[in-house]
């Protein structure tokens, strides 16, 4: 039966009829039945991807694409007087993920099923991932997400567990999600849930009784762990995701022939940050259950586990008291010390025990020590990582460290959301690079070929039409199509310096009131959540929707300049605002980003980058040369040195540097407090002038300086539009089937 035939039978009536809500969920069987029919990835080794997050996304489009009918049901729609972009509009938006680290997992498993390797991804079943963010009198409110409907992406499974938590035991049940490569076999997403979950205990905004795990455990991704019962709920999450994973890949190993001590030969598991590390205890925990003794079960989990390290933030690098895991999963308690006391009989470095002297739990060095690879994301941070945070670890496993540059799946950032650069691409190239990302670099030849360069222009003039209609018809805003977009997407963190931006903009603000115009109006957007319980981080939100409507309503100043906040900045809202992007903002302190992934993204699409040197930032640099990307700022080791000698001070920029002043004086200005929240800006400003941990105000002349560079660079449109070529051509090594393929080379060897 053709695609049309089973559509039809599926709606139970002609195309023209249907509404597009039924279209999606008649898709949705489709794609799900042709995805269950593909071969499976199959070997005797196989890889598990555990991890707290994956941020996958809206999965219709991108699986229609993997299994080569999106064209085809695309026209399809069309000929029935159908749009597929409003079709996609019907489905939810999953949001199991914070950002980097999760849609990192996601697009590795494309590239895992696309390279046609054997391997799964294990999590959680969140029913309302990450909060829904709303602006009300411009500040962040949080409310829930939900995304599970009667009719999803969700396929029930009979895989069920007891798992046992201090003086209670929950019933597990697997959910899977076909995860189709590109012309290629399909894997499974494994999201283990737990049976007595209700969605019902959650009250106004995100709020739930913590304490009620049987109902809330798989509630929320990250719950606030502001406060005592939101960490235990972390820990309970974290038990329960590694519980379910450990026996399910006992028992698939066991039923493909392993013999438990062989284990190593069935299974490699990657550890994505330190939330799934209780793994390792865990797997030790039932091995020796099944009766093997401490020793050969310590041996054998060692040589099956990976760890992959995302940040150095201290903040981020969880550590836990022994407490909690006496409270929530004590059958830990004794194989945590084990592993402990062997460190200590080995090394007198207290700096690498695994139980620290305030009777703490450091999840990360459980990892090094009881895993056999410990890899960074970008080379700067595994240098980083070897040099300075884990230092003391390096001297003694040099040979774990590795480096493994993140990447994206072309898929999702370029085929799917950017289909005119596609076409584009397709017309010059040839199809070959959706597989092969490097030969994306034959684009080089066109650097001279004026029609090539044209196109690419009226490439990116279309999709900043796309984004203002879309923007005026989700948030009402009215934007200037013709205007350069300056766009900073990302979570919001005071590293990743969304502040600094800020500054700019006010800045510029002022100089436009001076009477000193841009020559080319410029729109700076912004995307961003705040966790919940990130005070400052919610007062620079507020800052930047305080300026939007300060700067929007000035009518002297918005012919020049507009800024605008994107609501709910999420993977959908993602894909529409990257094709539409001019300028890529990467400007975290250098050091700080472990390697972004954003800036792959913006870059594949034709925008150029203004950033520090940080991540993966300094490996776009060095592909694309000088004279295609546009860098600032302290280096990391400036940074590094900075703290060590804790010689910053901020207030010293901000009296000598009048620019500055002026700017950070703007943000509890007349202007600001009649629109805005007065207790709000002023922490906001006193955070800056008392502490600014992030050096914003160091590099803020740099960064002001390089930026009229960039935008004095634009108005000639041809050398620009040489530089976006370049930067699509050299994108080609940030493709996730490039980091996959060195995962699997170096560390998994499936
Ligand atoms: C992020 C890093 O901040 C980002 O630089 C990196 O690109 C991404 O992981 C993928 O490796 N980290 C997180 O999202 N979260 C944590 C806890 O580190």
């Amino acid at each position: 039966m053709d695609i049309k035939e089973k559509l039809q039978q599926k709606l139970g009536k002609g195309i023209v009829e249907a509404a597009d809500e039924e279209i999606y969920y008649a898709l949705l069987e489709i794609v799900k039945e042709l995805a269950k029919g593909k071969e499976r990835g199959s070997g005797k080794k196989k890889l598990y991807y555990i991890s707290a997050e994956f941020l996958i996304g809206k999965l219709l489009s991108n699986n229609m694409i993997n299994l080569g009918i999106y064209d085809e049901v695309r026209d399809l729609l069309a000929e029935n007087g159908k749009n597929i972009c409003e079709i996609e509009e019907a489905e939810p938006e999953p949001s199991l993920g914070n950002g980097g680290l999760g849609r990192l997992a996601a697009c590795f498993l494309d590239s895992v099923a696309t390279l046609g390797l054997h391997g799964d991804g294990i999590g959680l079943n969140y029913h309302l991932g990450l909060f829904r963010q709303k602006f009300e009198n411009r500040c962040q409110r949080e409310t829930a997400n939900p995304w599970i409907e009667e009719k999803s992406w969700l396929t029930r499974t009979e895989v069920t567990y007891p798992v046992t938590f201090k003086g209670m035991t929950l019933n597990s049940r697997m959910y899977d999600i076909e995860v189709t490569g590109y012309n290629n076999i399909t894997n499974k997403l494994h999201l283990f849930d737990v049976e007595t979950v209700d969605e019902g205990i959650v009250e106004e905004g995100i709020t739930f009784d913590k304490e009620d795990i049987a109902r809330n455990l798989t509630l929320f991704l990250y719950p606030d762990d502001s406060d005592e019962d939101g960490r235990l709920l972390r820990i309970y999450q974290q038990y329960f995701m590694i519980s379910n994973g450990a026996r399910l890949i006992l028992d698939e190993c066991m039923e493909r022939g392993c013999n438990l001590y062989d284990l190593p030969d069935y299974a490699v598991i990657q550890i994505n940050d330190t939330h799934p590390t209780m793994v390792i205890p865990e797997l030790i925990r039932l091995l020796m259950e099944r009766g093997m003794d401490m020793d050969d079960a310590i041996d054998v989990v060692s040589r099956t586990c990976a760890y992959t390290n995302h940040t150095i933030l201290a903040e981020a690098l969880e550590k836990w008291p022994v407490e909690y895991f006496k409270k929530v999963a004590p059958q830990l308690v004794p194989i945590i010390e084990v592993l402990d006391d062997k460190i200590r009989r080995k090394h007198t470095d207290e700096r690498v025990y695994i139980i620290d002297k305030n009777d703490t739990v450091h999840m990360a060095h459980i990892d090094i020590h009881y895993g056999f690879s410990v890899n960074g994301v970008a080379s700067l941070h595994s240098e980083i990582l070897k040099k300075n945070e884990l230092n003391h670890f390096y001297k003694i496993y040099p040979k774990k460290f590795n480096n493994k540059t993140n990447g994206i799946t072309f898929r999702r950032w370029l085929l799917h959301c950017n289909p005119l650069l596609t076409g584009l691409l397709d017309n010059v190239l040839g199809i070959d690079y959706h597989l092969d990302s490097g030969k994306l670099e034959e684009l080089m030849n066109f650097r001279e070929d004026k029609d090539v360069l044209e196109r690419l222009l009226e490439t990116k003039r279309e999709n900043k039409k796309a984004l203002c209609r879309y923007l005026k018809e989700t948030q009402g805003v009215e934007l200037n199509s013709d205007s350069i977009f300056d766009i900073q997407a990302k979570r919001l963190h005071e590293y990743k310096r969304q502040q600094m931006n800020a500054l700019y903009v006010i800045h510029k603000y002022l100089e436009i009131k001076a009477g000193k115009f841009p020559a080319i109006p410029i729109t700076v957007i912004f995307g961003a959540k705040a966790a919940p319980a990130y005070i400052i981080a919610k007062d620079i939100i507020h800052l930047i929707l305080c300026l939007q409507e300060v700067i929007n309503h000035n009518p002297e100043v918005s012919p020049y300049l507009q800024v605008v906040m994107v609501e709910n900045y999420n993977v959908t809202k993602a894909e529409k605002l990257i094709p539409a992007c001019d300028i890529s903002e990467q400007i975290s302190l250098a050091s700080k980003e472990a390697s972004g992934t954003g800036n792959m993204k913006f870059m594949l699409n034709g925008a150029v980058t203004l950033g520090t040197e940080d991540g993966a930032n300094v490996e776009i640099h060095h592909l694309v040369g000088d004279d295609n990307i546009f860098v600032f700022g302290a280096s990391s080791d400036e940074v590094i040195m900075h703290y060590e000698k804790k010689d910053y001070v901020s207030k010293d920029f901000y009296k000598r540097n009048k620019d500055i002043k002026e700017a950070v004086d703007f943000i509890t200005g007349d202007e600001m407090l009649a629109v805005g929240n007065k207790e709000s800006l002023t922490r906001l400003k006193q955070e800056l002038l008392d502490k600014d941990w992030f050096m914003t105000l160091l590099d803020f002349k740099a960064y002001t300086e390089k930026k009229e560079e960039v935008l004095k660079a634009y108005e000639n449109r041809s050398e620009w539009a040489k530089k976006m070529l370049v930067n699509i051509a050299k994108s080609g090594y940030f493709s996730s089937d490039r980091a996959i393929e060195e995962y699997n080379r170096d560390i998994w060897k499936l």
